[in-house]
């Protein structure tokens, strides 16, 4: 696969050093306008929330006080008020959007299912080179979460494995591909990895149609492990590969609804694919979501294994309104969680693919 962004060298999985974030020294680019809003996509095509609010507004005030303001209302009144109104969502769509931009954005981890925690932990953390970073057990809730990574949860990105008592198998499904992890020798990896007794599906060598040399390995519930070779990085969980079935209708809702950047886009006939990388920083330096798209696949089973990415964000509130401006679906109402007091908000994006935006400052007072 041709590499268009540059890369920089990477540490070996075991010697991986604590570096900050880079999210705050991401690249942004400038908004596009007009603004080509609201966002549509199939399956969520609506008028955005806000033109739905002001339309049931303006009727709403007509038809509660309106009586004889409205009937003596002139087309020309008329028209004047719409304009002004369609300015007025314009201006808040702008101002949601810069603010989309300026947000200070970071993944923070992958959530998703496992059938014996165990097992998985003992995998990442002797195949794969993870450290086990916490645990905590909810059993009012009967389940257990464990944190993996390469390093501090306040400035990598990490895996969230949850066990759900006495659920012992998950469907992965079609739509999820992968997590990215990059390494100094992909061969090396692999040899350690059977060494282990891991499970080790594509053997290291070039990726199809490109030179950069990968090797699949799976972990004990089926979800793929990509090993890419590269230099050094701070962050070698570097990708999380979702399946798309639009792949222009998921980058214009990942840049506009959630401020990222389209890192890179890459076609490759012979296979008949084409991914798109889309993060809040560099590929070699920073977690991203590669999006794929299978030439003629419109949907994929999203099984019941994988759940979420969550994200940093300096207001939820603020996020959530956005995502609704964008036309995007809000699943969860911004506010904070009983019982933990953390703010959150999630949505969906046009494939269904959901995320959680979880406050900065309450997410790191969790950590302490
Ligand atoms: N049909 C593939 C398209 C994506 C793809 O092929 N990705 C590359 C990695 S970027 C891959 O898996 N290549 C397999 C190989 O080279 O053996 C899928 O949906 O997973």
């Amino acid at each position: 696969m041709v590499r268009v962004l540059p890369m920089t060298p990477s540490l070996h999985l075991a010697s991986v050093a604590a570096v900050r974030s880079v999210s705050n020294g991401r690249l942004r680019l400038p908004l596009p306008l007009p603004l080509p809003l609201p966002f549509s996509a199939p399956s969520l095509r609506r008028p955005s929330l806000i033109s739905l609010r002001t339309i049931s507004q303006q009727e709403g005030f007509l038809g509660r006080r309106g009586g004889r303001y409205a009937r003596n209302f002139s087309s020309v009144e008329a028209g004047a008020a719409g304009n002004m109104a369609q300015a007025s969502i314009a201006l808040k769509q702008e101002e949601a959007l810069e603010w989309v931009k300026k947000d200070n954005r970071r993944m923070l981890h992958v959530v998703y299912r496992v059938g014996d925690l165990d097992k998985t932990i003992k995998f990442y953390t002797e195949c794969l080179g993870m450290k086990l970073l916490r645990k905590r057990d909810i059993p009012e809730e009967r389940y257990t979460n464990a944190f993996l990574g390469y390093g501090p949860e306040d400035s990598h990105f990490v895996v969230e494995l949850t066990y759900n008592y006495g659920v012992h198998q998950y469907d992965i499904g079609t739509g999820f591909g992968h997590f990215g992890i990059a390494v100094e020798d992909v061969a090396k990896t692999v040899d350690l990895i059977k060494a282990k007794g891991g499970k080790v599906t594509r053997e290291p060598g070039s990726v199809k149609g490109g030179e950069t040399v990968i090797a699949f390995v799976e972990d004990p519930d089926g979800y793929k492990f990509e090993l890419l070779e590269r230099g050094p990085t701070p962050e070698p969980l570097c990708q999380v590969m979702l399946r798309v079935g639009d792949l222009d209708r998921s980058i214009a809702f990942y840049e506009k609804a959630f401020g990222m950047e389209l890192l890179c886009k890459k076609d490759n006939p012979e296979n008949k694919y084409t991914v798109a990388m889309m993060g809040y920083g560099p590929e070699d330096k920073s977690t991203v979501l590669e999006l794929t798209y299978n030439y003629g696949v419109k949907e994929y089973n999203k099984g019941n294994g994988y759940a979420q990415i969550a994200i940093g964000t300096d207001d939820v509130y603020k996020t959530a309104e956005a995502i609704k401006i964008c036309g995007g679906q809000v699943t969860r109402e911004p506010g904070p969680l009983p019982g933990i007091n953390t703010k959150i908000t999630a949505c969906v994006d046009p494939d269904g693919w959901k995320t959680v935006f979880v406050d900065n400052i309450d997410f790191v007072k969790e950590l302490e």
